[in-house]
């Protein structure tokens, strides 16, 4: 399969890796959108979050227990972060590997639209 996230996960491609355990990898975003920008997936290829079976929800919650520990790591889990899943064209997901955005660092905006 020809999944970029994958080959991140594999170390084929290079990253700047902040977090991994056995499901979760945590990296940086190569287009940082804030100061502290770091993109969080599942290690199990899963296109997006429509495509998140039964099976797979405690993966969520892996991902939710990395992004605060990264968050805790990252310097922004005291003044605050946002964790953002884009999902389908109207979103604008771009890779297809189901990902979260951790964006903190700055005040951020509302809305996102
Ligand atoms: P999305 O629009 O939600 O699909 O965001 C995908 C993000 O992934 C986007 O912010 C840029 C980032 N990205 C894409 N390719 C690479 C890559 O090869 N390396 C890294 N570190 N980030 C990437």
């Amino acid at each position: 399969m020809d999944c970029i996230f994958c080959k991140i996960v594999e170390g084929t491609i290079p990253s700047t890796k902040v977090f991994e355990d056995e499901r979760v990898v945590g990296f940086l975003d190569i287009r940082p959108a804030a100061p502290v920008h770091v993109v969080i997936i599942p290690k199990k290829h899963i296109s997006d979050m429509n495509g998140v079976e039964e099976e797979d929800l405690p993966l969520i919650a892996d991902i939710h227990r990395a992004a605060r520990q990264i968050a805790v790591e990252r310097g922004v889990a005291e003044s605050g972060y946002r964790l953002v899943n884009n999902c389908g064209p109207d979103s604008g997901q771009e890779v297809f590997h189901l990902h979260y955005h951790l964006l903190g660092g700055h005040k951020l905006g509302l809305p996102i639209a």
